[in-house]
């Protein structure tokens, strides 16, 4: 017995084999067309497609559908200049006292340093924020549920979405990043998820070798 209310689950498109295999062999081509850079032009970008990519990431599933997430969108130029100075000053800790030399050593094939002009160069900076309370209504203020989990599927469905639509993405995590309640205005109940990097790639841009290096199957599956 279904004691919530239903609907048909009408959307749901029916597909012959042949035709999965097809569109799941090209949905893999062109993910695997996505590449993290460090490397942004100026370029303006529609704040349209910026919004149905956002309409996109919300389409995730979360712990009871409370959606705890919000995307600080910062397109002025103020703003993202204050992001760079907060972030490069947390950085600068990492990198020359905080961070390890096993991390520093992991960091070295993807040329990650303390500076990020991309902070100031790119059109958008995407800063997600998990929410510990909320509901699926305006207002609501419930306990949220496995909040992590839904914003990192959530923020998976936006870059894959920004990437389909032709836009290259940089997941960028300063830590700490407490800063950006201040800068972002949000509430201290809400905490900093990470910065996601949107615009048109450099005319020059560059990606690392070693981010090409993906596991094969063999090793990211077994079959029970
Ligand atoms: N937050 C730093 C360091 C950094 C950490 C990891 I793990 C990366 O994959 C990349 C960078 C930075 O953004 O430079």
């Amino acid at each position: 017995m279904r004691t919530h209310e239903t609907l048909p689950y009408d959307q749901w498109i029916e597909r012959s084999p042949e035709e999965m295999a097809e569109r799941a062999e090209q949905f893999y081509e062109d993910v695997n067309r996505r590449r993290t850079t460090r490397y942004f032009s100026e370029r303006p970008v529609p704040r349209g497609v910026i919004e149905t990519c956002l309409l996109a990431a919300g389409t995730a599933p979360s712990g009871a559908n409370h959606q705890p997430w919000h995307f600080a969108v910062i397109e002025s130029a103020e703003i993202k200049a204050k992001v760079r100075e907060a972030a490069e000053e947390e950085e600068r800790v990492f990198y020359q006292q905080k961070a390890p030399q096993e991390w520093l050593d992991a960091l070295a094939p993807l040329g990650t340093d303390e500076e990020k002009p991309f902070l100031e160069t790119a059109p958008y900076l995407i800063t997600i924020f998990s929410q510990k309370r909320g509901g699926p209504n305006p207002g609501d203020m419930k306990k949220n549920y496995y909040i992590n989990e839904s914003v990192g599927i959530a923020t998976g469905i936006l870059i894959t979405a920004l990437h389909h639509a032709g836009l290259a993405t940089l997941t960028h995590t300063p830590a700490p990043m407490n800063f950006l309640n201040d800068i972002c205005g949000r509430p201290d109940s809400e905490k900093p998820f990470l910065i996601l990097v949107v615009g048109y790639p450099a005319p020059d841009a560059t990606v690392p070798v070693a981010g090409k290096v993906k596991k094969p199957l063999d090793q990211i599956s077994t079959w029970l």
